[in-house]
């Protein structure tokens, strides 16, 4: 029996058991990020929404890998308890990809961004990932030069983020360009629209789509055999158009985050947490379960993912 390892090139990463056993076997594996869990939705439902992305991936025949820093050890793939201490523990920090060392050195406790996630996923050679919607470009860039740290990582590492494209509190026209100029790739899964978050379109096209599972793997595959530094491959997925948040109460009850969030001169780390959590409140809900069923399609279709990857012949 194997039980928790380190990962030997990066030894202060930790695996546990199940995820050190599943990547021995080189079963599939989906990383799943903390962030969203611990500062994206509201308690109690955040627990119980964490439990079920696990279920989703193991019922889509995958191991789940969440990932967080508990007491300064950075883990991939959680116990029950601390899946648990992730959703109620109020004291958990935001790690991104910078953060890390710190949190490492100081002992620290936080939740995962995707850019800390994707960067300790990547370590511990997981693949595909599955998530929301990935930071980006913050509205206003042009006096507060916010731009999500999810960018700059995601274009110097190897994994393939499901997501319903980048959240709609950002500047998504500018978002992608960002994409674009990092090297980036973006694939629509079964559209041409880059999807808009807690809408099913942005408003903006992709210039590549694929139709199923199998030909995200031989994306990338392609990228494999192209080699060269390696970039993640974002696969964007949009929420089903019956599921969305309706586009006429989004634009409404965005704007007026959006004041808020000037009024009240939030900024920096905070921004994200506090848009999320207004659109939540001012849309009696409506918001978090257009977020929750994007959430859900994105980690079902990261598990069928990296099942064809896991299959493919020669891996
Ligand atoms: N998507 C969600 N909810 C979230 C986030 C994304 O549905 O809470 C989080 C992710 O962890 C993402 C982070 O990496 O927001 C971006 O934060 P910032 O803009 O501060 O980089
Ligand atoms: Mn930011």
């Amino acid at each position: 029996m194997t039980s928790e390892r380190s990962v030997p090139h990066s030894p202060a990463v930790v695996l546990s058991e199940e995820i050190a056993d599943a990547l021995a076997r080189r079963a599939p594996v989906v990383a799943l990020e903390s962030t969203i869990i611990a500062h994206g939705l509201p308690r109690p439902r955040n627990l119980q929404v964490a439990r079920e992305l696990e279920g989703i991936v193991r019922d889509a025949g995958a191991v789940p890998a969440t990932v967080a820093v508990l007491d300064g050890v950075p883990r991939v793939g959680l116990g029950k308890d601390q899946v648990e201490r992730i959703a109620e523990d109020p004291a958990l920090r935001k790690l991104g990809f910078r953060d890390l060392a710190p949190a490492v050195a100081t002992g620290a406790s936080g939740a995962t961004t995707v850019s800390g996630t994707a960067f300790l996923a990547a370590r511990a050679g997981i693949r595909v990932f599955g998530t929301g919607g990935l930071g980006g470009v913050h509205r206003g860039w042009v006096t507060v030069q916010d731009e999500s740290a999810d960018l700059s990582l995601l274009a110097r590492t190897w994994i393939t983020v499901v997501c319903a494209g980048v959240k709609s509190i950002l500047d998504v026209p500018a978002t992608l360009q960002r994409l674009e100029t990092l090297g980036i790739g973006v694939i629509g899964f079964g559209t041409d629209r880059f999807p808009g978050f807690y809408l099913t379109d942005s408003g903006e096209p992709v210039d590549w789509s694929v139709a199923d599972p199998g030909q995200v793997a031989a994306v990338m595959a392609a990228q494999d055999t192209l080699g060269g530094h390696h970039s993640a491959l974002i696969v964007a997925n949009p929420v089903s158009p019956e599921l969305q948040l309706d586009p006429e109460l989004h634009d409404r009850v965005l704007a007026e985050a959006l004041a808020a969030a000037d009024r009240e001169g939030v900024s920096g780390q905070a921004i994200t947490p506090y848009l999320l959590a207004y659109l939540t409140d001012r849309t009696s809900g409506a918001s978090l379960e257009a977020n929750l069923a994007a959430v859900r399609g994105n980690v079902a279709l990261a598990a069928a993912i990296a099942v064809r990857w896991a299959g493919r012949s020669g891996a």
